[in-house]
């Protein structure tokens, strides 16, 4: 593909529709990322960087919006994420990395799929605890970030209001990094479909770097693929990033959650980033500061900010 972007495009996403509705919040994300200063932060890296407000979704929500099986809020989600993709897939095809900020991760199913829109032979690396793989007929607790990559994968097919979403994401194209708490029927699907996933086991067992260097090998062999990272902020250790809506111990230190960033930079293959599930309003004001800093020094790394 082309010579990579010079430009990124910041697109706040103040959703959480998908998310887990006793736990709300993650909206807010977005926002508290950019006023701690990321769109300078990236201007000073040397990115001409794009940002005129974050999306606005209140007018694409249904006035009702009845579960459809388990899902909850399903037409909000499919339009939010059908508006996301048109954003994302935009910027991409103009020559632009797309960083979109959460927001749940239900807006995934966007991001993603515009980025396959304008590089149809992209790859994914999902930083994730999770896997986000449960489909209509396995999801447990019907919150939709849970789920972005079966519809993704078209493993969730046959629900109408999710019919523009074309499930072009093949399985060998998509590798997790980070995994810890995976639901019984996730792990079937992954063993179904031959989803390579590197738990925090394979961090244990051979270090981050090697890890990603795998992961790389076999998403992207001759690394000549376009990628799109998308990183949920609960990879990271809940003493990392404590302000996230489902923190689960034993996950990637600080420095591990920067080498994967640092090692897809060195690639020179990045075109879109995902930094989700960030919400302020879970902890005091100190663990939303650590949170939301974490979160701007990941974006930072995973487009060229070095240590020395
Ligand atoms: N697997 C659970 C579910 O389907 C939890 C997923 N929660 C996440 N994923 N935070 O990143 O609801
Ligand atoms: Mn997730
Ligand atoms: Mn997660
Ligand atoms: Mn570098």
């Amino acid at each position: 593909f082309l010579s990579s972007p010079k430009t990124v495009a910041i697109v706040g996403c103040p959703f959480g529709g998908g998310g887990i509705p006793t736990k709300a919040g993650v909206d807010k994300g977005p926002s508290h990322i950019v006023d701690a200063g990321l769109v300078t932060q990236l201007e000073e890296l040397g990115w001409k960087v794009e940002f005129d407000g974050h999306q606005r979704f209140e007018s694409l929500v249904p006035e009702n919006d009845p579960p459809i099986g388990k899902l909850k809020n399903p037409r909000t989600v499919s339009a939010v994420c059908e508006s996301v993709a048109k954003v994302v897939g935009g910027h991409a095809r103009a020559g632009r990395l797309p960083v979109s900020l959460g927001g749940d991760h239900s807006l995934a199913m966007g991001t993603i799929s515009g980025t396959l829109d304008a590089y149809p032979d992209a790859c994914v690396i999902y930083v994730d605890a999770h896997t986000d793989i449960n489909t209509v007929a396995t999801t447990d607790s019907g919150n939709m970030h849970g789920m972005p990559v079966s519809f993704l994968m078209g493993l969730s097919s046959g629900v109408d209001a999710f019919a523009w979403l074309k499930g072009a994401l093949r399985p060998e194209r998509m590798v997790y990094i980070g995994l810890r708490d995976l639901d019984a029927s996730e792990k079937r699907i992954l063993r179904e479909n031959s989803i390579r996933a590197f738990s925090m086991r394979d961090v244990d067992r051979h270090g981050i770097c090697r890890v990603v260097g795998m992961a790389l090998d076999r998403v992207n062999p001759d690394r000549d693929r376009p990628i799109h990272l998308s990183f949920d902020i609960d990879a990271l250790d809940p003493s990392v990033a404590p302000s996230t809506v489902l923190p689960v111990q034993g996950g990637l230190t600080f420095r591990e959650g920067h080498s994967v960033c640092d090692a897809i930079h060195e690639t020179g293959l990045l075109v879109a980033l995902d930094l989700v599930e960030v919400n302020p309003s879970i902890g005091d004001v100190k663990d939303v500061q650590q949170t939301v800093r974490v979160a701007c020094s990941l974006i930072r790394t995973a487009l060229g900010e070095t240590l020395v």
